[in-house]
């Protein structure tokens, strides 16, 4: 009898896997504003005890947001959600509006704010502007949480949100030559500068930052995503679907033509068959994703392939944000 092709006897070969080189982006993953604003949390509860509650999901990951559940965060949508008591509440990365802090105060609630540096310098750039008589257009995403929180920062009315190069055409400001522009941290770094080019195309005396608010995390992983993006069959973004940066980033790889692009939280959500006939995969992760996802998302594919792992590495990072003053002696403990 011949053999067959299918043959699964006790000690035939297991067949060959197919190859698989994987690409990974680096920098990718934790920026230093999320690893501040999960210690913050991590801290507050060891400080105060379970539960402590949390103004919005503190970094846009639902991996995280679980994991910190699991040891007693309580997140919550409003203010009015947390009961009157000793129990902390803290503000999320992405920042709040100036009511959100006012209020609390007026309920004697304790407060931590976990908003990253990089978007309390927008938001103080955004008053230093109004301070100074002019009207503030935001470059960001609509609805998003750090859009709400900076457009907070000033009056009703003094600051008007622009989402892309079609609204500048219709933007009629009371006082053209008394504007400023910001932008949101987490934007397209392309996108933002068409905009900001059509922004002082309209309103040749706009004043705004050098280049822009993108904050440098942000810039780093698309950076890494342009150069990986054009050498592989598939790209790979780690992160949730709320997560606005790293949406950018499976956005980068599509632009640059790069065929198979997927946002995933976590290995059970690839879509292995639209997977099935790569040899090369790019591989990064938005600036919430822990790197714990990404490792397991090689090994999701090291049962189906024979993988090999190179990094690309655009650049380096070394910067850390220190902790709340308030949370800073626990921390030395
Ligand atoms: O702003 P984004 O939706 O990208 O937020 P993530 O995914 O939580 O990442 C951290 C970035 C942040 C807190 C604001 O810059
Ligand atoms: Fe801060 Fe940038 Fe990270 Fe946002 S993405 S938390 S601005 S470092």
């Amino acid at each position: 009898m011949s053999a067959s092709v299918n043959q699964t006897d006790a000690g035939a070969a297991a067949p060959a896997k197919p190859p698989l080189e994987i690409l990974l982006c680096a920098p990718r993953g934790f920026c230093a504003g999320v690893v501040r604003a999960i210690d913050v949390v991590e801290r507050a509860l060891a400080l105060y005890g379970p539960p402590v509650y949390v103004r919005h999901e503190i970094v846009h990951n639902k991996y995280v947001v679980e994991s910190l559940k699991r040891k007693g965060a309580v997140f919550v949508a409003e203010l009015d959600e947390v009961p009157d008591g000793t129990a902390p509440v803290i503000f999320s990365a992405h920042g709040v509006a100036k009511t959100v802090p006012q209020n609390a105060v007026a309920r004697g609630l304790t407060t931590i704010d976990a908003t990253c540096p990089l978007v309390t310098k927008v938001h103080r750039e955004a008053e230093i502007h109004h301070k100074r008589g002019r009207h503030v257009l935001l470059v960001g995403h609509s609805g998003h949480p750090e859009v709400v929180g900076t457009m907070g920062q000033l009056p009703k009315g003094s600051i008007t949100l622009v989402e892309d190069v079609e609204q500048i055409e219709a933007l009629e400001p009371e006082s053209r030559d008394n504007l400023a522009w910001v932008t949101q941290t987490t934007l397209s770094v392309d996108d933002t500068r068409h905009v900001v080019e059509a922004l002082k195309r309209k309103f040749p005396t706009i004043v705004g930052p050098h280049k822009d608010d993108i904050c440098y995390a942000t810039t780093n992983r698309q950076e890494a995503v342009k150069q990986v993006a054009p050498l592989v069959d598939a790209l790979i973004v780690v992160g949730s679907s709320n997560s606005s940066n790293s949406q950018r980033l499976r956005e980068v790889a599509e632009r640059v033509g790069c065929p198979i692009t997927r946002l995933v939280n976590r290995a059970e959500d690839v879509d292995w068959e639209a997977f099935s006939n790569i040899r090369r995969l790019g591989l990064t992760a938005g600036a919430s994703a822990p790197e714990v996802l990404v490792e397991e998302i090689i090994d999701a594919f090291a049962t189906r392939y024979e993988v090999t792992v190179d990094t690309v590495s655009t650049t380096t990072e070394d910067m850390v944000f220190p902790l709340p003053r308030e949370l800073r002696s626990e921390a030395a403990e």
